[in-house]
């Protein structure tokens, strides 16, 4: 039986109610066929005779069948994994000053909002844990129309203008003759386009950090990465940039890890994100806003419209104006993640675009792309994709009508249908497009202020940890160290270089290379053939800003363990004490305790309690988990010595810089692993107050032992 449906708040939402009209519930229902007729038989096809042919006539067949052979829709050409839930946006303050966004207004509203995450290069089925951007993608159901925020997470993109994205994307997917590698980068095609496209330097940089291999969704930041507008009623604009901050700060796995976890739990992303929203531990974001005055257009060291560029926080602090709440899970994968459809020339009165060469393509591209993927213009009449907003205009027919318009009249002016549906005034609440001055000559090109590929890049790099720095070093390190090509690699060293020296240097070593002193120069093949292609060479790095701490995860938050996941190492015979103790202690923080023990079913403690397994030895692994816990218990401690996995489990949890307790005998185990030498360490606790192991887990990691953690074989 299906489960009773309550109403709860997370289901009270105009778009909730909306979707409701949609949902099929199939409980307590006879099976039938499309038509609405009784069906008896969805077992057997029709025959001629018990062991004869199956006969043409057999419609039930042929209607089964044919939904079935129909079921897939082309995935899409980027961002095809991803994961998406339903949420509220709301706002702490109106700021009418900048905006006259009904949503940006109206503190009371709880506007209904759809975010689909997602990685960039890989497949469908692809793992969650690949080095990538993820899509961060916001539809935002308001009152005034649909607003989409379709940005990633990371604050700039790879290229300047849009014209480029087919070769972007055609360099970062499986080579074309073998279809090899899936979900990576680390190929020849890509570099060979990245090394002579420095435009993408910025971007990258951020994909060899930590930020391409998030722990969860729910730890990383959104940007809209453009610089949009912001309009007043006074007709005033002020260009922005949209922020999303995590409310649990911003946390990444290492690559290893990474690399295991798709082996692991393929869906470690989707999964986590799933498991938080049903648990009731709601992911949630706060928006940001970078507000620059107009005035200011031209004051930066970089052009406001390149999307490449980053304006640092420090340049332009970021004011938070609400939060978002992700509280429910879709009820129907396809019917909603699927076939969401998102475009960022989706906007609302209040909100502009700007000349960004980036964003002005993708207004195309977004629409156009729906009309292969979903199948023609009525995509918007899918359920997920209807605005709360009511929708009334003349377009009409087309595939998949799913609207029955009444009326004679589809064309306006008319006076037949009283001239409806009608015009709106802009006091009225119409869109009314930011009248811009424009007095150029029509071009193909780029601007100078564009050049600039090195700064940021470097800037970032600074503005890291050492052992971010340490991260990015071993990424490039990897990535270059897949491709076959040495001029690529060469070609690379020599940009890295006009980057960061040391950087360079770390990865030449790495790859047994040198640092080349000249290569022919990183002309930029971005420009047209008949460009002034001196006048476009990269310009050598600035320094405006020494660091800025929001670019480095070591400036996050660590002051929670919501959601963090703990093992517990246990068998039959382990301390209901120790273990009583420590999970009270970390369930009260929003931490999630599982058992892991030498078999499935159930285990027995020291006090004859039975407590359920979460996951038996074989069927699980260490990089899963945040941190791992042993209570005592000689019996317990025996059994788990007796496993090599048991040990590994420490061991890998251990390499990977995580906390790792024990009580009483427990401290067997520790001993029997890698860990017996470290125990001074500052995340190894024996026999220690739980609220020590807290605050460990809440640190995220012990990065300090990553020179320990590098002997340590797993
Ligand atoms: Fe894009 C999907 C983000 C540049 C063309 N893009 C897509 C999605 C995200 C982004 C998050 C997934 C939406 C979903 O979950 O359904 N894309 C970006 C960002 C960009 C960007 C942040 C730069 C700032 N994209 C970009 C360019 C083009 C496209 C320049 C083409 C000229 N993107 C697409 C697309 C997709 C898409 C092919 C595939 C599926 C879809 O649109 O609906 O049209």
């Amino acid at each position: 039986m299906a489960k009773e449906t309550k109403k709860t708040p997370q289901d009270e939402s105009k778009k909730q109610d909306q979707l409701k009209n949609y949902q099929k519930d199939h409980t307590g229902k006879p099976l039938t066929t499309n038509q609405g007729m009784k069906v008896n038989d969805t077992n057997n096809s029709l025959k001629s005779g018990e062991r004869g042919s199956t006969l043409l006539e057999d419609f039930l067949l042929r209607e089964k069948i044919t939904s079935f052979d129909h079921e897939r829709i082309p995935e899409r050409i980027v961002h095809a994994r991803g994961s998406a839930a339903h949420g509220v946006f709301e706002l702490y303050e109106a700021i009418p000053e900048y905006t006259k966004a009904g949503i940006f207004n109206d503190t009371s509203r709880k506007t209904p909002v759809f975010v689909r995450f997602s990685t960039v290069a890989g497949s469908k089925g692809s793992p969650d844990l690949a080095r990538d951007v993820r899509g961060f993608a916001t539809k935002f159901y308001t009152e005034e129309g649909t607003w989409d925020l379709v940005g990633n997470n990371m604050p700039i993109f790879f290229i300047q203008d849009a014209m480029k994205f087919p070769d972007l994307i055609h360099s970062v997917k499986p080579e074309p003759n073998n279809e090899i590698p899936q979900a990576a980068s680390a190929h020849d095609t890509f570099y060979d386009f990245v090394s002579h496209t420095p435009e993408t330097l910025h971007n990258h940089i951020w994909v060899m950090s930590d930020r391409a291999i998030p722990r969860s969704l729910r730890m990383m930041e959104g940007f809209g990465i453009h610089t949009f507008r912001m309009i007043n009623d006074k007709g005033e604009a002020h260009f922005v940039k949209f922020h999303w901050k995590p409310i649990l700060g911003v946390h990444s796995v290492t690559w290893e890890e990474a690399v295991k976890i798709n082996g692991a739990d393929a869906d470690f992303h989707r999964r986590d994100l799933w498991d938080a929203i049903e648990d009731g531990q709601f992911p949630e974001w706060e928006l940001g806003l970078q507000i620059v005055p107009e005035a200011d257009e031209h004051k930066f060291d970089f052009d406001l419209l390149d999307p490449t560029k980053l304006i640092p926080e420090e340049m332009v602090p970021v004011k938070i104006v609400g939060k978002m709440t992700l509280n429910k899970n879709p009820e129907n994968f396809f019917a909603e993640t699927e076939q969401v459809a998102f475009l960022p020339g989706h906007i609302v009165p209040g909100l502009d675009f700007t000349n960004d060469p980036l964003l002005q393509g993708r207004l195309f591209s977004y629409r156009d792309t729906q009309l292969s993927r979903l199948g023609g213009p009525n995509f918007d009449q899918i359920p997920i994709n209807r605005p709360v907003a009511e929708s009334h205009n003349n377009q009409r027919d087309g595939h998949m009508q799913t609207n029955v318009p009444k009326g004679n009249t589809a064309y306006f002016p008319n006076s037949m249908s009283g001239g409806c549906p009608h015009l709106s005034k802009m006091s009225e609440g119409a869109f009314h497009s930011y009248e811009e001055r424009i007095d150029a000559k029509k071009i193909r090109g780029r601007s100078e202020s564009f050049n600039d590929h090195f700064s940021q890049p470097a800037l970032f790099y600074r503005s890291l940890s050492e052992w971010e720095q340490a991260h990015v070093a071993d990424a490039y390190t990897f990535e270059l160290g897949k491709c076959n090509q040495a001029h690529i690699k060469s070609r690379m060293l020599y940009l890295i270089n006009e980057i960061d020296g040391d950087l360079a240097k770390k990865v030449a070593d790495g790859l047994g290379m040198e640092v080349p002193k000249n290569i022919d120069q990183p002309v930029n093949q971005a420009i047209g053939a008949d460009a002034d292609v001196e006048k476009h060479q990269p310009r050598k790095k600035k320094n405006y800003l020494d660091k800025s701490t929001a670019l480095s995860q070591a400036e996050t938050k660590f002051d929670s363990i919501s959601t963090r996941k703990v093992a517990v190492l246990a068998a039959d015979g382990f301390d209901h004490n120790n273990y009583e103790k420590m999970r009270k202690a970390l369930e009260k923080k929003g931490a999630k305790l599982m058992i892991i023990a030498p078999h499935g079913g159930e285990i027995t403690c020291n006090e004859n309690k039975k407590h359920a397994v979460d996951a038996a030895i074989a069927t699980t692994e260490s990089v899963l988990f945040d941190a791992v816990y042993i209570p005592g218990g000689e019996k317990s401690v025996k059994a788990l010595l007796k496993v090599a996995k048991f040990t590994k489990f420490v061991n890998e949890a251990f390499k990977y810089c995580k906390a790792v307790a024990a009580d009483n005998e427990g401290e067997e185990l520790i001993d029997n692993s890698a860990v017996a030498d470290h125990k001074s360490d500052k995340a190894v606790f024996v026999n220690a107050k739980p609220d020590d192991f807290k605050k460990a887990i809440a640190q995220h990691r012990n990065w300090e032992r990553m020179k320990v953690a590098e002997t340590i074989a797993v």
